[in-house]
């Protein structure tokens, strides 16, 4: 069960945020704002205590709050994000977890890894090898987690953004696919779910505790999802899919 989220505020400069899709214009801030606000009431559906943080003005991507910490059971992870203006984003949120954590680790040079590469299947965590998170990053990691009794490795990946940008552990051994990252050798275990190309970006969905968290106008996928017995809520975030932004990159979920 999750108890807590954190998220934060998407700040102004949002309008400058990192994005490979730049056909589809800046977001507008004020209608991210209402999204993000849609966002927090859809988790306090789902049963947990929702942290809200100020919007920082000095990182554009900061809104995407799940890149720069990893929060497990035992300690929480200060990532190194690889993006260069995202550099030291994840000092920013160091104070404020000490509410909830006495056990910290980071990342350091040369290594980087940004939470969206991070994907929990109960006490193992699967690190995606993307362009913002290399192997020093994700060594260091897992060197922390088995510090701590718990287990990580590797996931080779060429064409995403982020490792849960193509695929999101919706617990009771199934997961939800796209693109590359469907029949991946690290998976063949796992019921999956496939995700259709034209509904890619679903495929960054979330689970907490009894709902599924899906984008909106996604129907295929979320019909799928239904039709293994799971409620969805459905949550419109047209405006961070303009910077590459998806459901699991707003939050900080434990
Ligand atoms: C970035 O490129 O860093 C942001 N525009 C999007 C971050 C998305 N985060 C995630 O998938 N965890």
């Amino acid at each position: 069960m999750f108890k807590t989220v954190i998220v934060r505020k998407p700040a102004k400069s949002i309008i400058n945020g990192i994005t490979s899709n730049p056909h589809l214009g800046k977001p507008v801030y004020e209608k991210a704002v209402r999204q993000h606000n849609a966002y927090i009431l859809s988790l306090e559906k789902c049963d947990v205590t929702v942290e809200v943080l100020e919007a920082n003005e000095r990182y554009p991507d900061s809104c995407f709050v799940e890149d720069v910490a990893v929060c497990t059971a035992e300690f929480a992870l200060i990532t190194h994000p690889g993006a260069p203006s995202r550099k030291g984003e994840q000092k920013e949120i160091v104070d404020f977890l000490k509410k909830y954590y006495d056990d910290f680790d980071e990342i350091t040079n040369p290594g980087t890894l940004e939470g969206g590469d991070v994907m929990k299947v109960g006490n193992h965590y699967y690190i995606g090898l993307s362009e913002r998170t290399n192997r020093e990053g994700a060594t260091q990691f897992i060197t922390a987690l088995e510090k701590r009794g718990m287990s990580g490795s590797m996931v080779e990946m060429n064409d995403m953004l982020h490792l849960k940008t193509g695929m999101s552990y919706l617990e009771d051994n199934l997961l939800l696919v796209t693109a590359e990252m469907i029949n991946k050798r690290q998976f063949v275990n796992f019921d999956q779910i496939i995700v259709d190309p034209d509904e890619a970006y679903a495929a960054n969905s979330i689970r907490i505790n009894d709902y599924i968290i899906v984008p909106a106008g996604f129907e295929k996928t979320k019909r799928r999802i239904e039709e293994r017995g799971l409620k969805t809520i459905i949550v419109d975030t047209s405006e961070f899919m303009k910077i590459d932004g998806g459901l699991s990159c707003l939050s900080l979920r434990f």
